[in-house]
C-alpha cells in the first residue's frame, strides 16, 4: 500500500495545491496514483530506449505510448490492475527496443520534488501530451494518424527525464505542446468527419422515452456508432450523456432512429444521474466518477477506461450491455427531464462547416453593428460551487453578443434560451473539446475576412479548465498568440509564479472575476 500521494494535475485538486494523503479529490487513491507514475517513468524509459532506435519503433509503440498517458488522464483508469498491465506491456517493449533490459524508468518523485519552475513546465509539458494523446488515440482508433504528432510524444516525455535542462530549454517544448495538438486535434476533425459526416446543427430532446434504454457517455464516437448497430432494431434507444451530446449532429449517428435524445448533464453529476436508473451506463471516455455500489454491476467500460467493479468490453462487442438493457426495461412511462435552468431541448453541431458556411451572413451582421462580439465561453465543467460564473456570464452577455460554445462546461447553459441574432441562434455549440480546433478556424477565417490578426477580432475567450485535455488545447490557443484569454475556475496549481508572470506578460492571460468585471472589461478592451 502507498502511505501517501502526490498529484496536482486538475482543477480540483486539494486546496488548489496539490492532493497528498491516501487518496485524490477525485477518488484515485495513493495506490493508484503511485501505479499512475510508475506508468510515466516506465514511458519516459521507453522514450529513452527510443532515442538510440528510432528505427525499432513500431506502429504498435506508439499505440502503447498513447494508451499509457491517455490511462493517467484524470478519470479515466482507476483501475490497478490495468495500469500494472500496461506497464509490464511498456518495459516488454523497451526491452525490445534496447535488445536488453529495460531498467531504464524514470523515478517521478524527481520531478514533483524539482524546482518549482522546472516543475512547473515539466508539468504543463506532461499533462498536455496526456491531453494530445487522448486526441491522437481517438483518430487512431478510426484509422487516421499523424508521424509527426507520433514521434513528438517520444522528444516531450524524454524532455521529462532530463536533468539539468531550464527554461531555455523546456518553454519551447511546451509550446510545440500546443503546435502538436492544433495537428493533432485537425487529424481527429478529419477523422471524425470523414468517418460520421460533416455536422449539421441539432435539436435534442431531454425526454427519456419508456422501455429499455441504454446511456453512453465520454468522447468515443466510434463505440457510439457500434452501439447503435448493435442495438438495431431491438427495441432499445440510446442516449447521449455529457461530452456525447455532439453525436446528435453527424449524419452517420443521427441516421439511427434510435439515438433519442441526451440524458442528464455534466460529468460530474454522475452519482445523482446514474443512481436509480433502470439503464446500464458505457463509459467510452473520462470524465468517470468513481460509481457508487447501487448503480456498479450497471456500469460497463471501453478502451482505456476502467474502474474496479464494473464490467469492461473488450472489442467493442456490445452484447453485455444490450443484455443489461433488457433485463432492466427502462421507465415504465415517458419522462419528461429538463436542464439546470429548466429548458427541456438542447442544440449542437454549429461546427466550423455551419458556421462557415453562413460566414456571409456573420459579416453582415458584424459589419452592420447586429454582432456587436464574440464570447468563446467553453471548457470542463466540475463540481466547483463558483462555475455559476460561466451560467451568470452568458445571462449577462448583451443581446448583440454571440456565444460560441464546446465541451461539456456548456451545461452550465446550453439549455438557456437567449434568443437569436440575424437568424442565428446566439448560443452556438460547436461539439467536444476537441473542436476546439472548429472554434480556432473559424476565428482564422474571420480575420482574415476583417484583414485583421484574431487578437483585432471582436472575439473574447472565457475558459473553463478541469483536466489535461484542457491543457493542451490552452496551449495550443498559446502557440497561436491569442491573447486576454480569461481562465478559471481557478488557476493550475502547476503553474509556478514565474511561469504565471511569463503568460501574464506575454499572452495577457488572467484569472476570470466578476461576470459584470470580465463583461465590462472584454468589450471595451
Ligand atoms: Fe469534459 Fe471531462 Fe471533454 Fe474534459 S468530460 S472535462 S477537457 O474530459 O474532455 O470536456
Ligand atoms: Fe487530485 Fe486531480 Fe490528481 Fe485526482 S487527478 S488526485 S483530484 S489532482
Amino acid at each position: 500500500m502507498a502511505e501517501n500521494m502526490f498529484c496536482f494535475q486538475c482543477e480540483q485538486t486539494a486546496g488548489c495545491k496539490g492532493c497528498t494523503g491516501k487518496a485524490g479529490v477525485c477518488g484515485k487513491t495513493a495506490d493508484t496514483a503511485k501505479a499512475q507514475d510508475d506508468l510515466t517513468g516506465a514511458l519516459i524509459g521507453l522514450s529513452r530506449c527510443v532515442a538510440n532506435n528510432e528505427a525499432r519503433v513500431t506502429k504498435e509503440t506508439t499505440k502503447l505510448v498513447l494508451k499509457g498517458l491517455f490511462a493517467t488522464i484524470t478519470n479515466v483508469n482507476f483501475d490497478n490492475n490495468d495500469i500494472k498491465n500496461i506497464i509490464d506491456e511498456v518495459h516488454k517493449e523497451s526491452a525490445r527496443i534496447s535488445g536488453g533490459s529495460s531498467a531504464n524508468d524514470y523515478d517521478m518523485s524527481t520531478l514533483w520534488n524539482a524546482n518549482e519552475d522546472i516543475r512547473s513546465l515539466k508539468s504543463l509539458i506532461l499533462f498536455g501530451i496526456r491531453g494530445v494523446a487522448a486526441y491522437a488515440y481517438h483518430a487512431d482508433v478510426l484509422g487516421y494518424s499523424n508521424d509527426d504528432v507520433n514521434n513528438f510524444f517520444y522528444k516531450a516525455l524524454s524532455a521529462i527525464g532530463e536533468k539539468d535542462w531550464g527554461m531555455d530549454e523546456l518553454l519551447p517544448i511546451v509550446l510545440e505542446v500546443g503546435e502538436k495538438n492544433l495537428a493533432c486535434m485537425a487529424l481527429l476533425d478529419e477523422a471524425n468527419t470523414k468517418t460520421f459526416g460533416i455536422p449539421a446543427p441539432a435539436t435534442v430532446s431531454l425526454k427519456v422515452e419508456k422501455g429499455p434504454f441504454i446511456v453512453v457517455t465520454g468522447h468515443d464516437l466510434l463505440d457510439l456508432k457500434e452501439l447503435l448497430e448493435q442495438t438495431k432494431n431491438k427495441g432499445i434507444n440510446i442516449y447521449t450523456h455529457g461530452e456525447m451530446l455532439p453525436a446528435h449532429a453527424y449524419p452517420e449517428l443521427n441516421k439511427y432512429p434510435h439515438l433519442k435524445g441526451n440524458y442528464g448533464g455534466a460529468w460530474q453529476n454522475q452519482q445523482k444521474e446514474f443512481d436509480n436508473l433502470p439503464a446500464p451506463i458505457l463509459w467510452t471516455t473520462n470524465c468517470l466518477m468513481p460509481p457508487k455500489d447501487s448503480y456498479v454491476d450497471r456500469v460497463f467500460t471501453t478502451e482505456v477506461v476502467g474502474y474496479p467493479g464494473t464490467t469492461h468490453l473488450p472489442n467493442r462487442d456490445f452484447t453485455p450491455v444490450i443484455n443489461k438493457a433488457l433485463e432492466l426495461g427502462g421507465f415504465r412511462e415517458d419522462k419528461e427531464l429538463s436542464g439546470i435552468n429548466g429548458g427541456t431541448t438542447l442544440t449542437t453541431g454549429f461546427g466550423k462547416d455551419t458556421v462557415l458556411g453562413v460566414a456571409d451572413k456573420v459579416i453582415d451582421a458584424v459589419k452592420q453593428g447586429a454582432i456587436k462580439h464574440f464570447f468563446l465561453v467553453a471548457g470542463c465543467d466540475g463540481a466547483r460551487k463558483d462555475r455559476s460564473y460561466y451560467t451568470e456570464f452568458v445571462k449577462k452577455a448583451p443581446a448583440d453578443t454571440v456565444i460560441l460554445t464546446l465541451a461539456c462546461g456548456k451545461y452550465r447553459f446550453n439549455d438557456l434560451d437567449i434568443g437569436e441574432i440575424g437568424g442565428l441562434p446566439r448560443i452556438m455549440d460547436m461539439g467536444q473539446c476537441n473542436d476546439a480546433y472548429s472554434a480556432i478556424q473559424v476565428a482564422v477565417a474571420l480575420a482574415k475576412a476583417f484583414d485583421c490578426g484574431v487578437n483585432e477580432l471582436p472575439l473574447s475567450m472565457v475558459l473553463s479548465w478541469y483536466e489535461q485535455k484542457a491543457v493542451c488545447i490552452l496551449l495550443t490557443l498559446l502557440y497561436l498568440g491569442i491573447e486576454n484569454i480569461r481562465l478559471g475556475p481557478t488557476l493550475p496549481a502547476f503553474i509556478s509564479p514565474n511561469v504565471l508572470n511569463f503568460l501574464v506578460e506575454k499572452y495577457k492571460i488572467a484569472p476570470i472575476t466578476t461576470p459584470d468585471e470580465d463583461i465590462k472589461n472584454l468589450l471595451n478592451r
